[in-house]
């Protein structure tokens, strides 16, 4: 049973997963929150590291034959510790809503208040969504962006501090395309006594990559994933003052989670190392090369880019300038149909609930991982606009069709016989 492959055990699963394959091989990838990870990255996540149980943390566990898992856990820590020049780190949090949840169990009381940013403005569901944890638990109170120019107004940030008095503040967003002003930021939290939390769970890959300014000087604690253009497997991490260090780390566990996953664990430690090298700096700093020059081409075909542009890897673009009437799950699906993957997404002051919205969430980490450079995510963008606009006109479909399965082919994420397992 045990040497079986997945394709005699289970062909069922295995046929699944060949045609997600598939499907991530011949499509352009736009998903801002996506990624490609190697396969080393796949191998560590796939190992059977998978069958330890490890609550604790290293050097201190609950269950025995620990002693490799420690040294595992170990090396992820100092690596995560080394990129980002952090003084501790966490890397058990199954996810960046669970970075989340550990930093606000360990630092926080039920009931205490937290300023973060708006979901409908580009915040995340952990800031204070009602039908989360973080909104049932707590009590935010939220800031957003300015009407005008669609840039988060720290002059209003500040503002709504003094009045609230929060404990924390919460910097960090899931759909905003400018940098945020990290020493104003904290300057804010100081002046109203709150600790100021990053997440960074979108931007820790430029972090790492020096293609973004560095939340880690400005921050109490910084939580991230490590998924998203990092390129590691699915999964949260926390870095922090040492002064935060065993609060967040109880948080964590006991506090929000039982065993940590050590494949996840080791795969993280795989996936710092990657980015580490000078090979992953230039690929930072191209997927906000790349990320530009889409936006400046979707622009160039008049449809509007939220704030006007972007700083980062990814842009919103506003489909109310293509036509009142097209909603972003529309948009969406069309532009699936013709090979581009990407979602839907509500945009500033958007009057369409989440589950239509009016705009679409457009990023290049993805596109950049399989070797799309300005010119030829500069095309995607504007056959993008093109399908948009031309969406009652079959030639038009057809041509960005059949040009997407060319750019997705040119440029794969993996090579034709490259497994889909370990
Ligand atoms: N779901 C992630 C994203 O797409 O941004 C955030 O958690």
């Amino acid at each position: 049973m045990f040497g079986t492959p997945l394709s005699e055990s289970d062909p069922q699963m295995e046929a699944l997963i060949n045609r997600d394959v598939e499907r991530q091989r011949t499509h352009v990838q736009l998903i801002a929150s996506e990624n490609f990870v190697s396969r080393a990255v796949m191998q560590a996540s796939g190992s059977v590291l998978t069958n330890k149980y490890s609550e604790g943390y290293p050097g201190k566990r609950y269950y025995e034959g620990c002693e490799i898992v420690d040294e595992i856990e170990s090396l992820a820590i100092e690596r995560a510790k080394a990129l980002f020049g952090a003084e501790h780190a966490n890397v058990q949090a199954h996810s960046g809503a669970q970075a989340n949840m550990g930093v606000y169990y360990g630092l926080l009381k039920p009931g205490d208040k937290i300023l973060g940013m708006r979901l409908d403005q580009g915040g995340h569901l952990t800031h204070g969504s009602p039908v989360n944890f973080s909104g049932i638990l707590y009590d935010f109170v939220s800031y957003g962006v300015d009407p005008e120019t669609e840039v988060v107004d720290m002059d209003q940030v500040a503002e709504i501090a003094r009045a609230e008095h929060p404990k924390m503040i919460v910097a960090g967003y899931s759909a905003y395309s400018r940098i945020l002003d990290w020493a104003r930021f904290r300057e804010i939290a100081d002046e109203v006594g709150a600790l100021l939390m990053v997440d960074a769970a979108h931007i820790i890959g430029l972090i790492a990559g020096r293609a973004h300014p560095d939340p880690i000087p400005h921050a109490h604690v910084v939580t991230a994933t490590t998924h998203k253009a990092l390129r590691g497997p699915r999964g949260g991490m926390i870095l922090s003052t040492a002064e935060h260090a065993a609060a967040i780390d109880k948080g964590v566990f006991p506090n929000a989670q039982g065993g940590p996953l050590n494949n996840h664990i080791a795969a993280k430690a795989v996936c710092y190392a990657e980015a580490s090298t000078h090979q992953y700096r230039a690929y930072a700093a191209q997927i906000v090369a790349n990320a530009a020059a889409m936006a400046a081409a979707v622009a160039g075909e008049g449809v509007r880019v939220v704030s006007g542009g972007t700083d980062n890897h990814l842009f919103l673009v506003d489909l109310r300038s293509v036509d009142d009437d097209l909603t972003g799950k529309d948009a969406a699906r069309l532009l699936s149909s013709v090979g581009i993957t990407l979602n839907f997404n509500t945009i500033p002051f958007d009057p369409r609930p989440p589950y239509r919205a009016s705009g679409l969430r457009i990023g290049t980490p993805a596109a950049t991982t399989c070797g799309m450079k300005e010119s030829e995510v500069a095309e995607v963008g504007r056959l993008l606009a093109g399908a948009l606009r031309g969406r009652s006109d079959a030639r038009v479909l057809e041509h960005a069709r059949q040009r997407i399965g060319e750019l997705a082919e040119a440029f794969p994420a993996y090579p034709p016989d490259f497994p889909g397992h370990v």
